[in-house]
């Protein structure tokens, strides 16, 4: 029997939090990141990004996030095609980035930073949610 009371009462799914993150290219290589927390992320590598704040567009997101973590100015691109779930109320957005000035360097949630060229990808243990989008990524690196 349907219980109408119970079913409208019942919490909705809520607004999605957006996590955007950045596909960050320089001289044909992907910048991945690997996470120090949380303590369930930890030690697996991601595209480096964040959560987007209240009145932020997501290119504005990712430029912050990425002045953040990692100390560089970067452009954002093109949007990546896809969206990816994250825990349950979080979806993963990605969209390509240059790097315009500075060195990567791993300041906040990260400890380890690597370039990698197409045949390097496979190197690192990605997070389950980022493997799509990073095989997507890697469509727009050169041969290697
Ligand atoms: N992911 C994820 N992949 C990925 C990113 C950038 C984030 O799976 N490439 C997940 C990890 C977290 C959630 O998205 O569960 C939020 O990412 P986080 O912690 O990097 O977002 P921040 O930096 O906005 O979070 P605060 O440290 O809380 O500000």
């Amino acid at each position: 029997m349907t219980d109408r009371t119970t079913r409208s009462a019942r919490p909705g799914p809520g607004p999605v939090v957006v996590v955007v993150a950045g596909a960050l290219y320089d001289q044909g290589r992907l910048l991945a990141a690997r996470r120090s927390a949380p303590a369930e992320l930890a030690g697996r590598w991601e595209l480096p990004g964040g959560k987007l704040e209240p009145g932020e567009s997501p290119e504005e997101a990712l430029v912050r996030e990425l002045r953040e973590e990692l100390g560089v100015e970067t452009e954002p691109g093109e949007r990546i095609p896809g969206e990816w779930p994250l825990k349950p109320g979080y979806v993963l957005r990605v969209w390509t980035a240059r790097l315009l000035s500075g060195e990567p360097r791993p300041l906040e949630d990260h400890d380890q930073l690597r370039w990698l060229a197409r045949h390097e990808l496979d190197s690192v243990d990605w997070l389950d949610q980022d493997r799509p989008a990073v095989a997507e990524a890697a469509r727009l690196l050169p041969a290697s």
